[in-house]
């Protein structure tokens, strides 16, 4: 019989420090989900952004799992023999005899397969069903009919005790994948999900209360240079500025130095995901703005794939426009260069007066003359093919935002994802991202929320809500957490017209800040992103396997879940330096030293911060408790 093995999870690295007893040489994971190599929303992340650290840990043992997707193929995969015998006579076999069997092998491994999803989910069912000798974990990333509920209009988290499972399922049509659901849920070794809040649903709608929680969390990119982040961001900007002096031409009487980005992203579900409110948000900024007076122009990005058979005639344009706009500045710029240096050459000063010729101005005045426009600048940059029945368009019809001049929010509802190759904004979703100056994510149902976390780990504050995996998450680690630019819209306890106002005067206040506050701001939200990275948040994916294991094979495998320490209590202080108030900047003076914005004080407070990692020991051996625990929470005293 093989030595029982102790497995215990004891590094905040989490992998060069395990039970020396412990190897992994005859045990195999399979991750298996639609989505490996597969995007389509948020689980690719999951995997995408998981995947190195478990590499690390599992080595040529592990292997993940996806539908085959010719395209994807050619473009994510590398094409590879695998080495392990077992799994190459199982290829074997298995090409052999169209995919139908499986292979035995004299000394199998012990296999562990962790499959996320309900889609996956069958495979995790049929394992169970057959007796195979697998250890199984199953993670949902949200229930099937918490998402279909939310997107209806109940007051699910209210009711979430009350729901008659099984006819909701039925009424939505759905009750055959609600049960595929369920049954992975309830058969798997280890159930997992990725937020508390998913936790508590999954109890009630899937009837199984999840061993562990798994947080999403994403492979932090460290700079050398400290405020690298801060150069990306003015870099980005200024690429969207650009975008926006086309979007805008013929109407650009705003200030572009004064002018906010302001973006939300993702999967085009209306409601869940928050657009309403903040469509409702942004008109109602729009009023206190201007009757403010205020010279901050708001532009608000909704990047959310609609179905479109291609850009819009107008938006090309005004890219267009812009383009030949820059050309000819150049084409007078080189004509002015040249006779100023032919005058230079003959030893004389120009005459300023002459410097500019008759032809020269006619090549200006044909170019200004291209910019007259009869339109407002579109709100859409594509044509949809919904368009009288898009929600996004028929709430902008009612608000009657329609990029006016008077207007001080302006909106462009881009219903295609990112990409650095599109003739009109090009430039890859991170690029974007960093450009912007605030993400607004003020979703009804959003079991974890990646966008929010994408924003911190690049130093852009965000607004999320209470009701979101990540709000949740962040507001157990962090004291205060909007002096770091985590704003968490309450809409858990709060009607829809309370939230807006929330969220209107959260916005509100955004715009009021001055550029220094903004800075110091993005350096608080980038110190975050320690919290979000997978070296921290793994643990949770390896101790759910190693639950799995030793519930699998017993003989095997043992798991001694730790009690929690006092080391385990890190959560971010309240910045020590100044609050970002408008009320208590010390610079009014716009001629201020931005170099210092980027110094002084925030170098104060990071010295603070890290002295308080330290004394908190962030970075020590941290213990995980859950005992009869769905969740660990590494409050003050360890105690959550
Ligand atoms: C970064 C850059 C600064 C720039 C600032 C603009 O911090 O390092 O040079 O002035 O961004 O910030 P804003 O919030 O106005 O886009
Ligand atoms: C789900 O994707 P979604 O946007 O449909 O899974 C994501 C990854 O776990 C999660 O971040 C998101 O909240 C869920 O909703």
């Amino acid at each position: 019989m093989p030595l029982a093995r102790s497995l215990s999870v004891t590094s905040l690295s989490g992998l060069e420090e395990w039970d020396e007893e412990f190897d992994l040489e005859d045990a195999v994971l399979f991750e298996i989900a639609w989505e490996v190599a597969n995007k389509v929303g948020g689980i690719y992340t999951v995997i995408q952004t998981k995947a190195r650290l478990t590499a690390e840990e599992w080595g040529e043992n592990y292997f993940l799992v996806g539908p085959y997707v010719e395209s994807n193929v050619r473009t994510q995969v590398e094409l590879i023999e695998p080495t392990n015998p077992a799994l190459k006579s199982t290829i074997d076999k298995m090409n052999r005899s169209g995919c139908k069997y499986a292979a035995q092998c004299e000394e199998p491994p012990h296999i562990l397969a962790h499959f996320h999803e309900w889609l996956a989910g069958l495979g995790l069912v049929l394992c169970r069903q057959r007796q195979l000798p697998v250890a199984t974990i199953f993670t949902t990333h949200a229930t099937l009919l918490g998402r279909y509920l939310c997107a209806g209009n109940v007051d699910f988290y209210n009711n979430l005790a009350e729901f008659n499972v099984d006819k909701e399922a039925g009424d939505r049509q759905i009750y055959h994948r609600y049960c595929l659901e369920r049954a992975a849920a309830r058969c798997a070794h280890v159930f997992t999900t990725v937020s508390q809040i998913t936790a508590i649903e999954a109890e009630h709608l899937l009837k199984r209360k999840p061993d562990i929680v798994t947080p999403n969390g994403l492979n932090v990119k460290k700079f050398s240079a400290m405020h690298e982040f801060q150069n990306l961001h003015a870099q980005s900007k200024n690429r969207i500025q650009e975008f926006i002096r086309g979007h805008f031409y013929g109407h650009l009487d705003f200030n572009l130095d004064k002018c906010l980005f302001l973006f939300i992203a993702g999967r085009y579900e209306f409601s869940n995901k928050g657009a309403d409110i903040f469509l409702e948000a942004l008109a109602r900024l729009n009023y206190l703005l201007r009757v403010n007076h205020s010279d901050v122009t708001v532009i608000a990005f909704f990047i959310m794939p609609a179905r479109t058979n291609n850009f819009n005639v107008e938006t090309l344009k005004g890219q267009a426009v812009r383009k030949q706009l820059w050309d000819t500045a150049q084409t007078v710029k080189e004509r002015f260069g040249k006779k100023l240096y032919e005058s230079l050459l003959v030893g004389q000063l120009p005459d300023v007066s002459k410097m500019l010729d008759k032809e020269d101005f006619t090549i200006m005045k044909r170019a200004i003359f291209a910019t007259q426009r009869q339109c407002q600048p579109p709100i859409c940059t594509h044509n949809m093919l919904e368009d009288s029945s898009d929600p996004i368009l028929n709430c902008i019809r009612r608000i009657g935002l329609f990029n006016s001049s008077a207007d001080r929010v302006k909106i462009i509802f881009h219903p295609e994802f990112l990409s650095s190759t599109s003739p009109l904004l090009p430039m890859d979703y991170e690029e974007f991202v960093r450009g912007c100056h605030l993400g607004v994510f003020p979703s009804y149902y959003e079991p974890w929320g990646y966008t929010p976390a994408e924003c911190t780990v690049m130093g852009i504050p965000s607004i999320s809500t209470n009701l979101s995996g990540f709000g949740c998450f962040m507001e157990e680690h962090i004291a205060d957490p909007s002096a770091y630019g985590i704003y968490i819209l309450d809409r858990r306890y709060r009607g829809v017209d309370e939230s807006c106002n929330q969220l209107t005067s959260f916005l509100f206040q955004f715009c009021k800040q001055s550029r220094r506050q903004r800075i110091i701001q993005r350096n608080r939200t980038e110190r975050l992103s320690d919290l979000l990275d997978w070296r921290y948040l793994g643990r949770y994916y390896i101790s759910a396997r190693h639950m799995a294991l030793a519930k699998a094979y017993p003989d095997a495998f043992s798991y001694e879940p730790h009690e929690p320490n006092s080391a385990s209590g890190f959560r971010y202080p309240r910045p020590a330096s100044v609050p970002p108030s408008p009320a208590l900047s010390r610079h009014s003076s716009p001629h201020h030293s931005e170099a210092e914005d980027n110094d002084d004080e925030d170098e104060r407070y990071d010295e603070d911060l890290e002295a308080e990692k330290d004394r908190m020991n962030i970075r020590q051996p941290v213990a995980l408790p859950f005992k009869n625990k769905a969740y660990t929470v590494y409050g003050a005293n360890g105690d959550g």
